[in-house]
C-alpha cells in the first residue's frame, strides 16, 4: 500500500463517517479499500471511472484527486474534471506536442504552459536537439502529487536536466520574456477557471506570438467542438486574429466530455507550417503509441461542419 503525503485531505466523502479520533493508519487503509465511481459531470452526462481514491487535497487552486482504477491505471481529477489517466493520457499528450515540434527542422528551446503532470515535457524531451524546457505551472501542489503518484505520464521527465519547473502565473511569465525568445509555446492548461481564463485571451495569445521566434509554432488545446463549443469556437477565432496561419486537429481523449477533442496550431510562418521537416522525425514516429505523420494529416480534416460553418460565417 502507498503511504498517503501528510497533506492528505482526510475527509472524504465516499469513506463514510470518519471519526476525528482514528489513526491516520486506519483511514490510509479505508481510503485504499474502499471503491467508488467519481464522475466528471457535464450538462446531465457523467463521465466516470471507478477505483479507489489514493490522493485528495484542496490546494490554493483546486481540488485535486488521484484515483487508482482497474481499467485506466491513475486518473487525475481537478476541480471535477478529469484531466489525464495513464491508459488516456497519450492521446493527449502526442496530438499536442509533435504536429508542433516535428514542423521545425530543429528545435531547442520550448515553453509549456501547464502541464503539470509532465506528459507534455516527456514528448518534448523525446528531441535530442531540445536543449531547454520551461514549464509554468501555477500549482506546485499538482507537481508534487504528478512526481509521487503520476510517474508513468512523467516517465522520468522531472530528472531530466533541461527540464526546468517554474511555479508562477502563465501570463505573468510571458509578459516578461523577451521578443523571440521561444522556438515553440505549448499550452496544456485546464478548461477555463477563475485562475486559468487569461490562457484563452487574444492578449495572451499576443504575447506568446511576441515570444515566439518568426517562424516558430504556437500551439494548444482547444478544447472539444461539441461539449465546449464556444470556447472552441473563440480559440480559433482569437488565433485566426493574431497569427497568419491556424489549424486545428481533431482526435479523441475517450473520457473528456463527448470523447472528442482538439488541438490548435498557430504560426507567422506560412510557408513551413506543419510541412513534417524535423530531422528526428523517424525516431519520434516510432517511440509514439497515437500519432503519426498519417494520423495528423486525417486529424487536420476533421473539423465538424458545423464548426466550419460557423467559422465561415463570422468571416463575412
Ligand atoms: N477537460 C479537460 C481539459 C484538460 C486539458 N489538459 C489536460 C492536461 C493533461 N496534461
Amino acid at each position: 500500500m502507498i503511504e498517503l503525503p501528510k497533506y492528505q485531505v482526510l475527509n472524504l466523502e465516499h469513506s463514510g463517517n470518519l471519526q476525528k479520533k482514528r489513526s491516520h493508519q486506519e483511514i490510509n487503509k479505508q481510503m485504499h479499500e474502499k471503491k467508488i465511481w467519481l464522475d466528471e459531470l457535464h450538462e446531465g452526462s457523467r463521465y466516470g471511472l471507478e477505483g479507489k481514491i489514493i490522493v485528495k487535497k484542496k490546494s490554493s487552486f483546486q481540488e485535486i484527486i488521484v484515483l487508482e482504477t482497474k481499467a485506466h491505471g491513475r486518473a487525475l481529477m481537478l476541480d471535477g474534471c478529469w484531466m489525464t489517466s495513464d491508459k488516456e493520457e497519450k492521446y493527449y499528450h502526442e496530438c499536442l506536442v509533435h504536429p508542433a515540434l516535428s514542423s521545425l527542422h530543429e528545435i531547442s528551446n520550448i515553453l509549456i504552459i501547464g502541464g503539470g503532470d509532465g506528459g507534455t515535457a516527456r514528448e518534448c524531451l523525446k528531441y535530442k536537439s531540445v536543449a531547454n524546457i520551461d514549464l509554468v505551472e501555477i500549482d506546485n501542489e499538482i507537481v508534487t502529487i504528478s512526481k509521487h503518484y503520476l510517474q508513468q505520464i512523467s516517465m522520468g521527465a522531472w530528472n531530466d536536466k533541461r527540464l526546468k519547473v517554474h511555479f508562477s502565473d502563465g501570463f505573468e511569465w510571458v509578459k516578461n520574456i523577451n521578443d523571440n525568445y521561444y522556438d515553440v509555446v505549448l499550452i496544456d492548461c485546464s478548461d477555463p477557471s477563475q485562475f486559468s481564463s487569461g490562457l484563452f485571451s487574444k492578449s495572451f495569445y499576443k504575447e506568446c506570438q511576441r515570444i515566439i521566434r518568426k517562424d516558430g509554432i504556437f500551439a494548444t488545446q482547444s478544447e472539444s467542438p461539441e461539449s465546449f463549443q464556444n470556447i472552441h469556437i473563440n480559440i480559433i477565432k482569437s488565433l485566426r486574429e493574431t497569427f497568419k496561419r491556424v489549424e486545428t486537429m481533431y482526435s479523441f481523449v475517450p473520457f473528456y466530455p463527448s470523447g472528442i477533442w482538439s488541438w490548435t496550431f498557430a504560426s507567422d510562418n506560412v510557408k513551413s507550417f506543419l510541412k513534417e521537416v524535423n530531422i528526428e522525425i523517424n525516431s519520434i514516429e516510432k517511440s509514439c503509441d497515437i500519432w503519426n505523420l498519417n494520423y495528423q494529416s486525417g486529424a487536420f480534416k476533421m473539423m465538424p461542419n458545423k464548426i466550419y460553418k460557423i467559422l465561415s460565417e463570422n468571416k463575412k
